[in-house]
């Protein structure tokens, strides 16, 4: 297998609208990541996936996008986009943008005209049915809430909409769509980006008329052709977000001779703390044994035909300290063992901004306090089934997106330093004990554990290359080796606030590589292992 740049290197994720605000007006903004480059490169990452900062209304923080060619006013300008670019390149750092192409905003030019008139050119650019029976065309719904159908009273049809109604979904079987597209791309390209994140790129072959909206016949078709069109031969990273991927679908993506991307997200881990079958909103607690199970059957099974991405959070997703470890106790063991297990594992990661300090979630306690659109929407519909408010806060508190969103805390002075003015959404009360410039500042924090597994990826191939090979041990256990031509590492992880005896009679340990606990490891034939303890070492 050919080797790639992304394969050897660590992703971070900016959502640019909670990064750093750089004029005073509450919302962060390009300048803001222009001047904290330096500390990324610091940390040693190699490129930034960079949420969308396309203009947009921002129903939805920018995956509704009005205009894919230029910038969000609340965030610069083109030259502020052009600048971002060069100089994170003066930095090794590659910028990725977020591709967001099954859907545009209901105020982009396309659907602008699309929605005046059933024989305008633009009409097919957008999936328009007529009412059946007076109602919706069909039962598909929104991952927002509702139906996915939304009427237009001009034309009298209906738009289909997978997010919210202001996200109109694009039409990919009309070639006219996947040539603007691809166009649009290129001139992405042409200004020296290193990639795209491709945003639900799984539902771009839907079938709404057979109810199919993921994995859709077409849907690797228009890959490879957009791949030819586009990216294909200039060694870009590509990562589609993917929700419904087991590994076999992942390959489809992945495997380097079918010429379509890098890789993919997927999401069967975190959907582990749901109730089967139900809304992420249905909480249950993680069974780690399962989590171990997902993850070893990921890290097994692409083999050589794929590439795993490895990631604990985004910006959809809780924050993981909060979510998997513990976030009051042991808030710096659990962070650290979270980064060390992940790192170790084969595929590149993804850090998203904030978990590098251990930034956790923040709980609110009433609707007013929402910003996110998927929230808001669950809350109004909860509420009208009969739902007790409590049990919304509860769900909203543990899954939310807003979670994640709070600005980053960059030091203790007024709103963590990340703006001057009013933040768009209010910063996390515990900036005072967590932030960039402490963890900075403590040669033991965070901070160092994540920039150490960056390093170490950088020093060691078996990082990158070697094998997976999961032990056998108790559930609260993740134990696992890497194997590389003639050497050997040994991961062990405990995954829970209880000391864990651990026997490994037959491995003999040797250096020290990282650890979360400052204690000597000569013998893992009979470890008891502190809470949330982590370490790597190589075996003799
Ligand atoms: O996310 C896709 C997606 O399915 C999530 O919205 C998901 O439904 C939810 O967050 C978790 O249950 C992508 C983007 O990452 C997200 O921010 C956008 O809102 C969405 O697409 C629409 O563009
Ligand atoms: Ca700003």
């Amino acid at each position: 297998m050919q080797k790639h740049w992304w394969q050897e290197t660590t992703v971070y994720q900016v959502y640019p609208r909670s990064f750093k605000d750089s004029n005073g007006d509450g919302i962060g903004d390009l300048q803001g990541i222009i001047s904290r480059l330096d500390y990324l490169q610091n940390l040693g990452i190699g490129a930034i996936w960079l949420s969308p900062v396309y203009r947009s209304p921002n129903d939805d923080n920018g995956y509704d996008i009005s205009d894919y060619q230029n910038i969000m006013k609340e965030f610069g300008t083109m030259n502020d986009m052009d600048e971002l670019i060069s100089e994170a390149k003066k930095r090794n750092i590659r910028i990725v943008m977020d591709l967001v192409v099954n859907h545009t905003s209901d105020e982009h030019k396309w659907f602008i005209e699309s929605k005046k008139s059933k024989d305008n050119p633009y009409r097919d650019f957008y999936i328009w049915r007529d009412p059946k029976d007076g109602g919706v065309p069909n039962k598909l719904e929104s991952s927002f809430s509702g139906s996915a159908w939304q009427f237009d009273e001009k034309t009298g049809q209906y738009y289909l909409h997978l997010f919210s109604k202001k996200q109109p979904d694009l039409n990919w079987e009309n070639e006219k769509v996947r040539q603007a597209v691809y166009k649009m791309m290129n001139f992405w390209i042409d200004k020296g980006i290193g990639g795209f994140r491709m945003d639900v790129i799984d539902l771009i072959g839907k079938q709404p008329d057979k109810m199919i909206t993921g994995n859709g016949p077409k849907l690797h078709e228009y890959l490879q052709e957009m791949n030819q069109a586009t990216f294909g031969g200039k060694d870009m990273l590509t990562v589609g977000e993917t929700w419904g991927a087991t590994p076999e679908i992942a390959k489809l993506y992945s495997s380097p001779e079918r010429h379509e991307l890098s890789m993919v997200f997927q999401f069967e881990h975190s959907g582990l703390d749901q109730q089967p079958g139900k809304e992420k909103w249905d909480l249950q607690p993680l069974d780690i044994g399962k989590l171990k199970k997902v993850l070893a059957k990921w890290q097994t099974e692409l083999g050589d035909e794929g590439w795993n991405s490895l990631f604990w959070n985004n910006h959809d997703l809780p924050r993981i300290v909060s979510r998997w470890g513990n976030d009051q106790e042991y808030r710096v063991p659990s962070a650290k063992m979270l980064a060390i297990l992940l790192h170790m594992m084969k595929g590149t990661p993804y850090i998203y901004q904030g978990e590098e300090i251990g930034m956790t979630n923040k709980p609110i306690k009433d609707f007013s306090e929402i910003s996110d659109i998927e929230s808001r929407n669950m809350y109004r519909e909860r509420i009208a089934k009969g739902y007790k408010k409590a049990d919304i806060i509860k769900s909203i508190n543990t899954k939310g997106r807003d979670n994640a969103r709070t600005p980053i805390q960059w030091n203790e002075s007024a709103q963590a330093g990340f703006t001057t003015g009013t933040p768009w959404l209010e910063v996390n009360p515990n900036y005072k004990s967590i932030n960039v410039q402490d963890a900075l500042n403590d040669s033991n924090s965070i901070f160092y554990t994540y920039k150490k597994l960056i390093q170490l990826r950088k020093d060691n191939p078996i990082m990158i290359w070697g094998d997976f090979k999961l032990l056998e041990t108790e559930p609260d256990i993740f134990v696992f080796e890497r194997i590389y031509q003639s050497e050997k590492w040994l991961i062990v992880n405990n995954f829970s606030n209880d000391i864990h005896r651990l026997q490994l009679p037959d491995i003999k340990p040797g250096s020290m590589i990282i650890q979360n606990y400052d204690h000597a490891i000569t013998d893992v034939s009979n470890l008891e292992l502190q809470p949330w303890e982590s370490f790597a070492v190589k075996v003799e």
